[in-house]
């Protein structure tokens, strides 16, 4: 059963002895900071701060903090259950005849059934407020010392493609300025970003924004998936949780918003209008410096009556959000197949922070082959910031991060297999040559053939014969260790 709002969720987490509530009071500004990193290092549970200095309301953080804890969030065994669901779906063809047809029904009926829904009432609406109000009532934190100020991690970001009037959810963090307006940090690859342009180039005043703060799971992940441009990611949410996400109308901005969310700001971005946003310590384990950054405007803040405030810090890895990336690791490989079937597996070290590092094995079968997944990878949606792409046969484990180091390493001639490509890199790189664009590299360690040009014999790796094996397993339990 689909979590209704984040507090059955909470619920889950405690029964599965995944959260720890801290009845005592401490500091949004830095401390919640430091409880977090060291209970995510430790693999320990999410938790709840009951009495976060200066506010009333409650903070969850570190509630994704693990793949247990995703597993719980997502309410699958292993997430590859999601990825198995995927392929279900992708496989599924129109069957031929009247009886295949009917047998389809089913199917198509639950795929109808994740399109969100709009109710006239929502939790998230209990108390509206559109004067009199403070974003700082909310205990966001400060995460770093070095931070430009307090952050709204968590945030479903909604806007509307204006062109398609599609909808977009992003989670996009969201520096408080003052009472009423904070940062708006899409990256300019994010489609929060496009639909900003889109507006600016028609020469609109206005672009209306909602963001919901605390939502069911499922939903709040939603906003972090790479998802194409114009997929709403409420569908995916309905997908994920198979059963459709409730939303409602907001109050004075063109937007919809999850209808079980704890804490929903309206309001609007002026296209043109930017302010300094930043410095953050940001997920690559320094600091993003500041830079400048639309402006939100909230015209109103509507809540639960009891709302919980749920944020995330980011930093030297892992942290939170390396396990959140873990899943989408898992349950996008299939969709990756589907444009590249030749992929066996792929693996993103926590401390390749994502953008930096993918590791690819995969079944060679031409000359150049490694190469060509290379440049689709860099060709597909937000894998094209991959910054260094490791190609390995399929014998390798990529999960298996010394294999890879020992077989990669042995198996390249630098100058011969690699290979460098110009292009857009994440804007959290700090050491392009410029903001947003600069180099990648491709390693192709994939054993060589003589169609590409290697002539020598290649050797085998080393391993004991079975028969060998075997005999000593009997023998060795002679030596008595
Ligand atoms: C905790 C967290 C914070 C994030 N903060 C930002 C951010 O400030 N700006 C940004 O562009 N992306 C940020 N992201 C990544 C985006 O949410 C992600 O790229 C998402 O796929 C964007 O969705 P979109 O394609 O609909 O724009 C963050 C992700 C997480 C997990
Ligand atoms: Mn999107």
């Amino acid at each position: 059963m689909a979590y209704h709002d984040l507090r059955e969720f909470i619920r889950a987490l405690e029964e599965n002895r995944e959260l720890k509530r801290i009845p005592f009071e401490v500091d949004p500004i830095l401390e919640i900071s430091e409880f977090a990193d060291r209970a995510v290092k430790q693999g320990g549970p999410a938790l709840l701060f009951e009495k976060p200095k200066g506010s009333n309301v409650s903070v969850l953080i570190n509630a994704f903090a693990s793949m247990r804890k995703m597993e719980i969030a997502l309410e699958v065994g292993s997430v590859e259950e999601i990825a198995a669901r995927i392929v279900e779906f992708l496989e599924m063809r129109m069957p031929e005849g009247l009886i295949g047809k009917l047998k389809m029904l089913p199917k198509l009926a639950e795929m109808g059934a994740f399109f969100p829904k709009v109710v006239s009432k929502g939790a998230c609406q209990e108390i509206v407020r559109t004067n009199g109000f403070s974003l700082l009532e909310m205990p966001v934190l400060k995460c770093w010392p070095e931070d430009g100020g307090r952050f709204i991690t968590l945030p479903l970001v909604f806007s509307r493609n204006p062109d398609t009037g599609k909808r977009n959810c992003g989670m996009y963090r969201m520096q408080v300025f003052d009472e009423r307006t904070a940062g708006m940090h899409w990256q300019t690859h994010k489609q929060g970003a496009e639909h900003y342009r889109r507006n600016r180039q028609a020469g609109k005043t206005r672009m209306d924004v909602a963001v919901a703060i605390g939502a069911d799971p499922a939903t709040m992940y939603s906003a972090i998936l790479p998802l194409p441009p114009d997929l709403d990611e409420m569908m995916i949410a309905g997908f994920l949780r198979q059963s459709p996400v409730e939303m409602v109308k907001c109050q004075t901005c063109d937007q919809e918003v999850p209808a079980n969310a704890e804490f929903v700001l309206e309001g609007y971005v002026e296209p043109g209008e930017l302010r300094t946003e930043g410095p953050f310590g940001d997920h690559t384990g320094f600091y993003s410096l500041a830079d400048e950054y639309p402006v939100f405007h909230v015209t109103c803040m509507t809540q639960r009556r009891d709302p919980i405030y749920a944020t995330t810090i980011v930093g030297p890895p892992p942290m939170e959000d390396y396990y959140m990336g873990k899943a989408i690791e898992r349950i996008f490989l299939p969709l990756m197949r589907l444009q590249l079937p030749e992929v066996r597996d792929i693996a993103m070290p926590a401390e390749g922070v994502f953008h930096n590092l993918i590791l690819v094995s995969m079944r060679k079968s031409y000359p150049g082959h490694a190469r060509k997944v290379m440049h689709s990878i860099w060709g597909t949606g937000q894998a094209m910031f991959s910054k260094v792409i490791v190609v390995v046969d399929e014998d390798v484990d990529v999960h298996n991060f010394r294999e890879v180091a020992w077989k990669a390493l042995n198996n390249i001639d630098p100058q011969r297999d690699i290979e460098f490509a110009m292009g857009p890199v994440d804007s959290l790189d700090h050491a392009s040559r410029l903001p947003n664009y600069g180099s990648k590299m491709g390693i192709d360690a994939t054993r060589k053939w003589l169609g590409e040009g290697f002539s020598r014999p290649w050797p085998g790796v080393i391993e004991m014969s079975a028969d060998v094996k075997k005999r000593v397993d009997e023998l060795w339990k002679r030596v008595g260790w």
